[in-house]
Parts: structure tokens; sequence; C-alpha cells
């Protein structure tokens, strides 16, 4: 018998296969008669359920005795990835379940490869919301996390002789057997409609669309704890009344389902194209149907647990709500909307009491990420927010009047345009004439003059061609004379973040020194006690414990104890060891294992055979511009090139075998990461059938990216890519991963590499490229024409565009380096400007990789530097900087 974290009950191997074979027989998913590994993966799985069903409810049950506060993680995304070994890792019942499968018959490895990986995120924010929720079971803090469930998970990835290909992830094609579905738990939840002032003086949203949002639980272990925590994922359904029964049995058998339909789609997939209006309602429906259904269920919660008497000045105290970037951005209007018209709170009671219960977490610094909403279809769709917004914006008016006052009438026109919620709408009538009107600032003469001299400038230009100057000079003067159109009227949810939420955090010290400095820096300057730094962190359970057994191993043994799983502080002690000869050759035999796992996993995806004796190279993330996926694939056809102009001496000298590995999903409709894609493909095509290179250069895109291929590649991986345009990249969350299963990260001093860096020291660490604070001036540079341009990069460039990787036409790719006529920004993540120091940087890998103990020490002294970027580390200080949290333990 083994003790568990599972109290009295402590399944041995036969109780367990015998769970198994019960869930497999009266389970109904399956035919009786059949029992292969897809049956066995739904019946373990559903027989480690009921082991964490037993947790979650008495985790709940805690909870609710002791009324506790909790935080409320709401986010669109959650990666979570496949669940069976992690969940029993985490209630260190790993033996046991492979004992009991080998006794039917079965492998835990085969069983476990069945479970489909649960999507429900893009990338790097919702990988870091699910380490966040392991991180907040284990370390016992209340807490719950809130969001879609997606019909659809993201998009699968085939790779064909066109590039990216998308295809619909059924991941719930065989159900889900972590869910619980909660019929029991549901909330309306409506759109469009109008606002009605009643008798009672209060405003009532009535009509419109009502839909059912239903609760879909998973529980979420601890590791070596009995804490189980909740996400509760929401799914969208009609009211049953909304069938049209009249309509169907008339044989209009789709209007009859039509509410139905509609009701189902807000939820089939993740992020909708939004470039139609039906996509944008969408996306906005979803948003709404997250907050308003999770806070629905967190204040039916709140007010349970208060009992008789409800006192709302204590819900901050009982409720921390985390909105995880701006999607749930509409919890500040929603959570008005229940206080003041169903609670009948007042005004000011409530902007208190929201206030102090939502923070906000920033992931991006890209202008364009950062969402802002159409004012008329918000006021469609939800027109009481819309009052509630405007109230709020008209609030923050007066503030910024307050603070700035009216002397300086263009400081405060600014501040008003980079502050305010709306934008491009009016000022209330109230403050109408706060700002100066232009006329009677600026001299009639400046307006005329200076547009007129522009105007004169281009004729001349346009005169040279068509010799008609007069003409159009005065087609120009027509034009000035033209009403401006009307700019789009804007809700900036970022900005209502920023207003609404008591706390705002960057995820990396240096981008949240940019979340001061510029992207909010008003509001920074208005309220500096708001802005506050948490460095990201990932989960030491999944992301070593579980994905690289052969070196958590190793690990155990040196540092004397397996306790760095919970504490990583401890894997500093590995510094002492880093140039032991034993643990050296140890620690190379498990990368070269893994690598071999990788080299199979390649051959079955890719049809490619690699050599597990070359350097394996990866990056691996969302394919984006800003991330440079361009500047490494250059890198590798710039090598290639020089490779092909040597003696095979001279290159077997010059360079050490190499597995350039990619993998990352471009979004459907982004087309230059798809031109990105197909690029790196097509330059696969040509080396990896170079008889000249042969193992001296692979390049491989692995495709369909997901958590549980990460899983398998950061541990192979030797030297990791992180290498966005400085200042662009907020975190970055793998090249903590890579650290911690020692890979030696080649990075731009951006995001989360500056710590990692500094930890792991840096001469273990392959720095290149500007720095965040240059970006602006070489960009400047850039578009006036004064970067001259390394020959190197010209030449390899020059050699993509001979047609030596087939006969795509590359002009776009590479004219975006160049800023050529029609393809938009000249280089404007400064490819060419860091390709030069990058291809240097990559000489010195080369070198360091020739001496391996050297190499082997760094790698060691990298996961040893690692300990800092644990999601634990990131729970705690959110849990005491802005949730006010404390542990709870289950007796
Ligand atoms: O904070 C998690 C993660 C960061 O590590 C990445 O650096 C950042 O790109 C990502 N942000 C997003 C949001 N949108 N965009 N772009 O995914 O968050």
């Amino acid at each position: 018998e083994t003790t568990t974290s599972l109290g009295s009950f402590t399944p041995d191997a036969t109780s367990i296969a015998s769970s198994i074979k019960y869930h497999a027989e009266f389970t109904p998913l399956f035919s009786p008669e059949k029992f292969e590994l897809p049956q066995a993966f739904c019946a373990t799985a559903q027989s480690v359920r009921d082991a964490l069903i037993i947790n979650w409810n008495a985790t709940y049950d805690y909870y609710e005795k002791l009324n506790v506060k909790q935080a409320y993680y709401l986010s669109m995304e959650f990666l979570q990835g496949r669940a069976l070994l992690n969940a029993i890792g985490n209630l260190e019942l790993t033996g046991s379940y492979a004992e009991a499968l080998s006794k039917l018959g079965y492998k835990l490895e085969d069983v476990a490869g069945q479970e489909p990986d649960a999507a429900l995120g893009n990338g790097g924010l919702g990988r870091l919301a699910s380490c966040f929720l392991d991180s907040l079971a284990t370390l016992n803090y209340p807490a719950w996390g809130y969001g879609l469930r997606y019909k659809y998970g993201l998009f699968k990835q085939r790779i064909t002789k066109d590039g990216q290909e998308e295809v619909a992830e059924d991941w719930l094609e065989m159900g889900n057997p972590w869910e619980i579905v909660r019929n029991d738990v549901s909330y309306p939840v409506k759109f469009y409609g109008q606002v009605v002032s009643g008798s009672d003086g209060k405003k009532h949203w009535i009509g419109g669309e009502d839909i059912l949002a239903v609760a879909h639980d998973v529980p979420i272990p601890g590791y070596k704890t009995k804490s189980t925590i909740n996400l509760r994922l929401w799914s969208t359904k009609a009211a049953s009344e909304e069938f049209d029964l009249y309509a169907f049995n008339a044989g209009k058998h789709t209007e009859a389902n039509e509410a139905l339909a509609n009701a189902e789609k807000i939820c089939y997939i993740l992020y909708p194209g939004d470039e139609s209006i039906e996509g944008k309602t969408l996306r906005l429906k979803q948003q709404y149907t997250l907050c308003s259904a999770s806070l629905q269920d967190i204040i039916t919660r709140f007010e349970r647990r208060s009992g008789a008497t409800v006192n709302w000045e204590e819900f901050p105290e009982k409720v921390a709500v985390q909105m995880n970037d701006t999607h749930p951005t509409l919890c500040i209007p929603e959570l008005m909307r229940i206080l003041i018209d169903i609670k009948d709170l007042s005004w000011e009671d409530a902007w208190n009491i929201t206030q102090r219960t939502v923070a906000y977490t920033n992931h991006t610094v890209l202008p364009e990420a950062l969402e802002k909403w159409s004012l008329d279809l918000m006021q469609k769709l939800l027109p009481r927010h819309v009052e509630i917004i405007e109230m709020i914006d008209h609030e923050l008016i007066r503030t910024i009047i307050t603070e700035y006052g009216t002397s300086d009438s263009k400081l405060l026109e600014k501040k008003l345009k980079e502050m305010r919620i709306l934008d491009n709408v009016e000022l209330p009538v109230e403050f109408a004439d706060v700002l100066v009107k232009p006329d009677e600032t600026i001299e009639p003469h400046d307006e005329l003059e200076n547009p007129e001299q522009e105007v004169e400038k281009d004729n001349n230009e346009e005169a040279k061609e068509g010799g008609e100057e007069i003409i159009a000079k005065e087609d120009e003067k027509e034009q000035l004379l033209e009403p401006v159109p009307e700019l789009p009227k804007l809700v900036r949810m970022a900005n209502l973040c920023v207003v609404g939420g008591h706390a705002v955090n960057g995820v990396a010290e240096i981008h949240s020194e940019i979340v001061k400095d510029e992207v909010f820096n008003s509001f920074y300057q208005l309220w500096p006690e708001k802005f506050q730094n948490k460095t990201n962190g990932v989960t030491p359970r999944r992301w070593i414990r579980f994905c690289n057994p052969a070196l958590s191993k190793i690990i155990t043994k040196w540092i004397g104890t397996e306790d760095w799983v919970l504490n990583t502080e401890k894997l500093a002690e590995l510094r002492k060891f880093a140039d032991n000869e034993d643990l050296q050759k140890q620690w190379r035999e498990a990368k070269r294992a893994n690598k071999m796992k990788v080299a199979a996993l390649i051959r079955e995806r890719t049809g490619y055979s690699v050599s597990a004796d070359a350097m394996f190279d990866i990056q691996v993330k969302r394919i984006h511009e800003y991330k440079r996926q361009l500047l490494n694939i250059l890198g590798i056809v710039y090598r290639y090139k020089k490779m092909k102009e040597m003696t095979p001496k001279e290159r077997k000298a010059n360079f050490v075998p190499r597995v350039c590995i990619f993998g990352g999903k471009a979004f459907a409709t982004y087309v230059q990461a798809k031109r990105i894609v197909k690029f790196i493909t097509d330059v696969g095509a040509t080396v990896n059938h170079d008889p000249e290179i042969g193992d001296l250069l692979k390049v491989i895109f692995v495709p369909d990216y997901n958590v549980s291929v990460a899983e398998m590649l950061i541990p192979a991986s030797e030297l990791s890519q992180h290498i966005s345009t400085a200042g662009m990249e907020a975190s970055g969350t793998s090249n903590m991963k890579f650290a911690m299963n020692g890979c030696i990260l080649i990075g731009t001093l951006d995001g989360a590499n500056v710590e990692i860096r500094e930890e792991v020291g840096e001469d273990n660490f392959f720095l290149f490229g500007a720095k965040a604070h240059e970006i602006a001036g070489l960009r400047k540079e850039r578009a006036e024409g004064k970067f001259a341009p390394d020959p190197r990069f010209e030449e390899v460039k020059k050699f993509v565009r001979s047609g030596v990787f087939g006969p795509y036409n590359y002009d776009e790719l590479m004219g975006s380096l160049e800023g050529n006529e029609g393809f938009g920004r000249a280089d404007y993540f400064l490819v060419g400007k860091d390709f030069p120091s990058y291809i240097e940087c990559q000489e010195k890998v080369d070198k360091a990789y020739q001496d391996q103990k050297t190499w082997t020490r760094m790698s060691i002294l990298n996961t040893a530097g690692s300990h800092k970027f644990s999601s634990d580390r990131t729970i705690h200080e959110y849990a005491r900087d802005i949730w006010n949290i404390e542990p709870v333990e289950l007796p």
C-alpha cells in the first residue's frame, strides 16, 4: 500500500486495475466488446477523476466552511495540454497506475499518448494561466480558474507544399473524461435589448436575447497536497423554450433551431476571425459570456457564504478577480451593473467595491494587440454596459481636469487623448469648454499656409509626370475643404482595466518598466501605486519533473532530495557540482536519450532522419514577426550558403552539426507569418536533401506544435532561440522551461531573457542584438534611409531570391526586410540590423559546443540558475501583493 495525499483512500495497483475495469464496463462511452487503447485511456482517466473528486469536494467544503477569501483567475485561454500524467504525478500514483495498466496488458506511456491536448489557448498567455492553476493548487491557495469550454481547440496545423493549413481540432470527439458537467449550475446571459428607466428610479436592461452559460468543472490537483481546485469552463446554450416547436412541426427545421445554434456557436472556437462584423460580435459575446457568468457565479457564492445578511462592503475581502489581459475587461462594467441595478448599491459604493476587487495583467506592448471595441457594436450588444462605461469615462475626465487644470490646453488635450476610455468621442457637454478651440489658438495663417506648401510640393512632383500642375492644385484645394472622415468611436479596454482595477502588472521586469514608462505612462504618473511587476513563471512539475524524468532523477540524486520540485531554490545546489565529471556524464546521457526520442518523433511526423549526435537547436513559439523566426531561418540560410562554398574538410572544421527545429502556429489570417512557415519548410526541403551537407545541417518544421510536443522537445534541446526585437516580447515563458531543462539560450535583452541571464550568469547565455532603448532610434534611422545593411545580410537575401529554395516567390518576404514600396513597414522588427550580431553570436555557439565539457557545465548552470522561474514564486507574489489571500491547508 502506498500512502498518498488521498488520505484514507490508498489505492494500490490491484484496486486501481479494478477501478479501470469498472469504468471500462460501466461508462457507456464505447461498445463493451472493445477494450483497446482509446477505451483504456478513457477508463483510466475516469478512475483518476474519481480520486480527484474526493479531494476536490474536500477542498471546497473546507473553503466554504472557513469562508476564506478566494482568488478568481479569468482567462479566455487555458492551454492545459494533457492531464493524465500530470494528475497521477501530482497524486504520486504514477507507479501504481503503471503497474495496474500493465496488469491489464497496457503500457502507461501508450495509454497517456491517447489523450488529446486540451488546447483552449493560443500561446504563452494561456499556458501561463494553466501553470498558475497548478501552482495555486500546489501551494494550497483558495482559487478558481474561469474560462470558456470551446468545442474546438486551437486549430490542428498541417504542413503541405503550400505551407500551413488549418484543420478544426475536435478535442471533444471522444468526450472529455476530466470534466464534470454541471447542468445544475447555469446562468442567463443577455445580449442586445434596451435600457429603460423604471418608476423605481432604477435602470432596467430589458428585451434582447438571453442565452444560458452552463458550467463544466475540471478538477486541478496540486502536487503532494490534498488541495484540488476548480477550473470552471462555460459552454453556451439556448434556453429550452427557444426551440420553436411550431416552426419545427411546420417543417421549418433550420429556423426552429436557429436560437439554439446561435447560442452554441459562441463557444465553438477561440478567437474567431474578426474581420467581419459577425466575427467581431461573436468575440464580444464570448468575452461578455465569460465575465457575466463568472461574476454571477462568484456573487452567488459570496451571498451563500454570507448567510442571512449580505454586507457588500466585504465583497473585496472575500473575492479577488484577476483579469488575464484585456479579454475579461467587461468584468468591470458587469460588476458595476450587478451591484447597482440588481443589488441596489449606489454608484460610489459599487465603484469602490469594483476597484478593490479587480486587477489587470498586461501581456503585450504591441499596440495592435491592445483591444479596442467599436462603441457602436458594444452599444447594440451591451447597451447598459456602455452607459456605465460612459459614466466611468466621464469621471475619469473630471479626474484628469482636476489633475492637470485647464490653463495648459495642449497638455490637457494630450492627457485626455491618451487616457480617456472612449476614443474619438466628443467630450460630454459638461466639459465642452475645457479645451480651447483650435481657431482660438492657432493662427488661421498657420492652418492654411502649411498644408498649402505641402500641396505645392506634391503637385510639383506630379506635374513632372502629368504636366497638369494647375488642375492638380485646384483638386488638392478642393480636397482640403472636404470634411475629414469621422474616426470610429472606440472603447479602449486596456484603459478601462487600468482605471477600474486596483493593480496593473507587467510580466517581466523590463516589460513592467515599459508599461510604466511608455504604454500607460500617463496613468502611472497619476496612480504610481497601482503599477507592479510579476515576472512570469512555469510549473516545475509539468516542465521538469514529469516531462523530463531522466534529468529529474539525476537532479534528485545529486541534490539528495526531491524537494526541489516544490522548493526550486534547491536547484541552485547543482552549481557546486557543475564541473563534476560524473554528473556531466550522466547529464549528457540524459540529454542524449531525450534527443533520441525527438529524433523518432521527427521521423514519424516529417519523414526526416536526424542524428542525435548533432546539436539540437530549437525555436518553438507562435509564429510572429516580432519573435523573428525569420532572423533564425535567414541565419540558417547564411550558414548553408557558407557550407556550400567550402570544401568538405573546411565545412567540418568550421561548423558543428546542427538540427535546427522550428515549431509553432501562425494565426489563420496572419499572411506574413504563414509566408515564414512556408519559407522554413522550403529551406528544409532543399537543405535536408543536399548530399553535400548530410548530417551537418538539418532544418525541421515539426507540425502541429502544442503542449505535448513541447514536453518532448524542451528536454531534448541544447540551444534555444529567444530572439525577439528587444522591447517587444513581454516575458516569454518557454525560455524559462528551456533553461530549467539545461538548455542554453541565445537571445536578445528582452522579456524574461534579461532576468534569466542575470540568474544563470552572463557566461551561460548567448547574447546579441540591439537593446530596447535603442529600438525607436534605429527604426527612425531605418525610415529615414540612413541604415546601411551589412553585406552579409544583402548576400543572404540575394541567395534566397536566386530561387535556390524552389519556385515560391520570396519577393514579398524579403521585401518586407527592405521596406520596398507596397511591402509595409521597412524592416520594422529590425532583422537586418541584428543580423550581423546574430550570426557572429552563432559562431560563438559553435565554438562553445565543440568543447563538450564547457557546454555541459553551462547547461548544468542553466538548470541551477532557473529556480526563480517557478510559477510557485510568481503565485506567492500575486497572492501577497495583489490578491491578499493566504494558503489554506486542508486538515
Ligand atoms: O505572459 C504570458 C505571455 C508572455 O510570456 C509573452 O511574452 C506574451 O507575448 C504573451 N502575450 C499574449 C497576449 N497577446 N499578444 N500578443 O499572448 O503572454
